[in-house]
């Protein structure tokens, strides 16, 4: 905790979409949690001086900056909160780590496996010097996910068979689509397979509380060049990415995840399927989970509101729904609860690592082969 005045201070580097829906976080974190340490927004981080200027007084920021290795030597900040593209992930957080900064990484951890392993190896020196660090995969703060984790853990359905999960959006169907970091291999990695499969990975790990261990996979682009800033641009990753998963335990996953899925504008949909019961949910209606617990034969919604539910002990009386933006809230939460006992948050960039190697085992497996010699991959 800063020497300054007992309150941690943040620093985030990175200003769009998730710098701003981190920057909320830490805004609203004491007013979920009044037992946690206080937190200062010191220092907001981006590269264009005036546009990071305006951000961090929009954003409640005390002060910006373009220069994050300077913020890193700052007594008065204590949490480095990483929400930039993928690529710079690695660079930043290690040095974080080093000087001594806990450190939050937004998803996925890193853009290879090689960086990821960097990153796990800067946590792992750190942690014995009492630094910590966590991955960001918000939807584990979702309340209805915990509690699907809870059941599953309880043995409410009995053994896991059988998980789908899909991730569908649609911001790229239109072939005008302008090029970004995110459609850049070099700075994203992989599409919709890095942005939206690492989330449904990390939950199936999660849910289940199993290892991915055996993957076959495929991946598309359906639109192979797109307007950049000086003319048509070659799209250097996946739109769409599909694959069958097996887990430590023995269950079947089947995932899918696009950018191309017409209409779906954010839609998360997972049903874990057990030998006596199962469990639903869909994030457009994020306040619910269809459960059948205990042998009963059909489901039921459920609100999840409830104080005694996941994470809404903290929040309003019960009915009062939460929505996406909260979730962000509950991982600060969770990050400051860590950093206050002594404790190693959840999920780790260890977590974070065994996402990327089944991502790349996907991609790897979705080299198109013959039929007759199709083999699944083995996840490391
Ligand atoms: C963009 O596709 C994106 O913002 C992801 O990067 C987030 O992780 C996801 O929560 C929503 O969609």
């Amino acid at each position: 905790m800063s020497e300054i005045d007992g309150v941690l201070g943040v620093a985030v580097i990175g200003y769009a979409f998730m710098g701003r829906a981190h920057s909320d976080a830490w805004r609203t974190v004491g007013a979920f949690r009044a037992d946690l340490p206080l937190v200062r927004q010191q220092v907001l981080v981006g590269r264009d001086a005036t546009e990071v200027d305006r951000a961090a007084r929009r954003l409640g920021w005390a002060e910006s900056s373009t220069d994050w290795r300077s913020v890193l030597e700052r007594p008065d900040v204590d949490v480095v909160d990483v929400c930039v593209p993928g690529h710079l992930h690695a660079e930043i957080a290690v040095a974080a780590l080093e000087a001594g900064k806990h450190v939050i990484v937004e998803k996925p951890l890193a853009n290879t496996i090689v960086e990821a392993e960097k990153m796990v190896d800067a946590a792992r020196i750190a942690r014995g010097r009492g630094v910590r660090s966590m991955v960001g995969f918000n939807y584990r703060r979702v309340p209805a996910l915990a509690l699907a984790r809870r059941h599953v853990a309880d043995g409410r359905i009995g053994e896991v068979r059988q998980v789908r999960i899909s991730y569908l959006q649609d911001w790229l169907v239109d072939e005008r689509a302008p090029m970004s970091w995110r459609l850049r291999r070099e700075s994203a990695g992989s599409g919709a397979l890095g942005d939206l499969g690492s989330h449904a990975v990390d939950q199936v790990r999660f849910l289940l509380g199993q290892d991915v261990t055996e993957v076959s996979g495929s991946t598309h682009t359906f639109v192979t060049q797109r307007p950049g800033e000086h003319g048509a641009e070659d799209v250097s990753v996946d739109d769409a990415a599909w694959a069958t998963l097996r887990t430590s335990g023995g269950a079947v996953v089947s995932l899918e995840v696009s950018r191309m899925a017409t209409g779906r504008k954010n839609s998360l949909r997972i049903e874990v399927f057990g030998s006596r019961g199962s469990l639903g949910f869909d994030l457009e209606s994020l306040n619910e989970l269809w459960t059948c617990l205990d042998g009963a034969e059909f489901p039921t919604r459920v609100l999840v509101t409830e104080p005694d539910q996941p994470y809404l002990d903290g929040w309003w009386p019960p009915g009062h729904v939460l929505g996406w933006d909260h979730t962000f809230t509950h991982q600060a939460a969770d990050f400051l609860r860590a950093v206050a006992d002594g404790d190693d948050p959840t999920p780790s960039f260890e977590d974070g690592l065994a996402v990327q190697q089944v991502l790349e085992a996907i991609e790897r497996s979705g080299t198109p082969q013959n039929t007759s010699d199709a083999r699944p991959e083995v996840v490391r």
